[in-house]
């Protein structure tokens, strides 16, 4: 990219009245964490493609994930899912993060793969499966202590299958009961992110469905429990940056775990399919940061954990994190081109044509050269995607032969 190209942009940018140095500051605090688990093979219940280099241990997949940091410069921490990362030693896991530049993002309980879990993990009407959930909840709050992560991030796949199986009441009762002992377990600078679903596994109704569920619990527990909006989670026309402008104004937005999907919870590339919805959930976010009326919701904004959520069956992983930490910098970027006072303006006149432009406008710039420069400003790779291919990594991982982690 020519400094030139840059030159342009910025002209551009200039005339209508965009602060340059602003926004590529802002762009430069944006940080996504990686998933352990998408470093790992995967697939569909049909098959998993075995690939060849996948880690073999928790360790390696922070290896993994800390190439992804070394070319975006953009996502210092990885996320790991207890007990998908089991180890004897978090503290060594802790280091060994730390020794390849990044640190352990949010710590996941997990609590589906166990035969116990047939009928409900916290939300089992056998007690004894309760508590076994909960202790579990617990353990990771242990976890996150050694590791030093600030975040349990909570996903259930409690519901049931048919009509009459169990009582829906009964079953919301246990889960506000569960989440709270794990609530009154955290420490002070501690945060529990609630994630909601409204299918899968159980497929007639899941106990936190969707985020209206998930922040009533949040707002009953108190002020370290926010949502999570899992962008797969959503039935199709369901309007999410709506959902995340009404938890931002409720100070109760917490997180996201990004991914992109075409009919259900695909866990694919997020932006690959979604890019102008992606956008207009940026869009929300960088009105919120900057609304200089509202500074409770610019710090709920400012404060977000933004995560990806993503398996990569059939593509190489380490390349397909660097191309989503780009399409997320990339939407975020044009987010922060909207022009607020424009806007503001077009919206006081209730004319809808222009406030409409106001927003498509920035949607349609090419952020490419603003993203180059960035990038070299923080002495990442001005192209991610080309410096990770000629790094030889992907060479040298390839002696891991096939059969690592699931
Ligand atoms: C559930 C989910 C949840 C899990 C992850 C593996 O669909 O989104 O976040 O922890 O997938
Ligand atoms: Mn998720
Ligand atoms: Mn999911």
């Amino acid at each position: 990219m020519s400094d030139k190209q840059y030159a342009l942009f910025e002209e551009q940018q200039k005339a209508r009245g965009i602060d340059l140095d602003k926004v590529k500051n802002k762009i430069k605090g944006l940080e996504v964490e990686t998933p352990s688990w998408g470093f790992g093979d995967s697939g569909t219940r049909f098959k998993v493609f075995e690939q060849e280099g996948i880690p073999r241990d928790p360790f390696e997949k922070i290896e993994d994930a800390a190439q992804v940091h070394k070319f975006t410069g953009s996502s210092g921490a990885a996320a790991i899912h207890i007990p998908w990362d089991k180890v004897d030693d978090y503290k060594a896991l802790k280091s060994h993060a730390k020794d390849h530049g990044i640190a352990i993002g949010a710590v996941n309980p997990n609590v589906f793969q166990d035969d116990d879990y047939k009928f409900g993990s916290v939300t089992n009407s056998d007690p004894a499966i309760r508590q076994k959930a909960v202790d579990h909840l617990l353990e990771c709050v242990d976890i996150a202590r050694e590791v030093d992560s600030k975040a349990i991030s909570l996903w259930f796949a409690d519901g049931t299958n048919y009509p009459g199986q169990a009582d829906f009441r009964k079953r919301k009762n246990w889960m506000h009961e569960s989440l709270q002992t794990l609530y009154n377990a955290l420490d002070e600078d501690m945060r529990m992110l609630i994630e909601y679903k409204f299918f899968e596994p159980a497929f007639y109704h899941t106990d936190l469905a969707d985020w209206g569920m998930a922040f009533n619990m949040a707002n009953k527990l108190g002020p370290k429990a926010d949502v999570l909006v899992d962008t797969g989670h959503h039935p199709q026309a369901a309007n999410i940056e709506h959902i995340v402008a009404y938890l931002l104004d409720e100070k109760k937005l917490g997180g996201f775990h990004f991914n992109s999907r075409k009919y259900a919870d695909d866990d694919l590339i997020v932006a690959a399919h979604n890019p102008h919805e992606i956008f207009l959930i940026m869009q929300q976010i960088v009105a919120a940061e900057e609304d200089g009326a509202d500074p409770a919701a610019a710090k709920t904004a400012g404060n977000i954990a933004y995560m990806l959520d993503q398996c990569h069956n059939i593509e190489p992983k380490i390349p397909a994190m660097i191309r989503s930490i780009m399409n997320v910098q990339n939407l975020y970027a044009k987010a922060c081109l909207v022009n607020l006072d424009e806007l503001r303006e077009a919206q006081e006149k209730q004319d809808v044509l222009w406030a409409e432009e106001v927003v498509r406008e920035a949607y349609e710039f090419d952020v490419t050269p603003l993203l180059k420069a960035v990038r070299e400003e923080m002495g990442a790779a001005p192209d991610p995607m080309k410096a990770y291919r000629e790094s030889g990594y992907a060479e040298k991982i390839l002696k891991r032969g096939k059969g690592g982690a699931g």
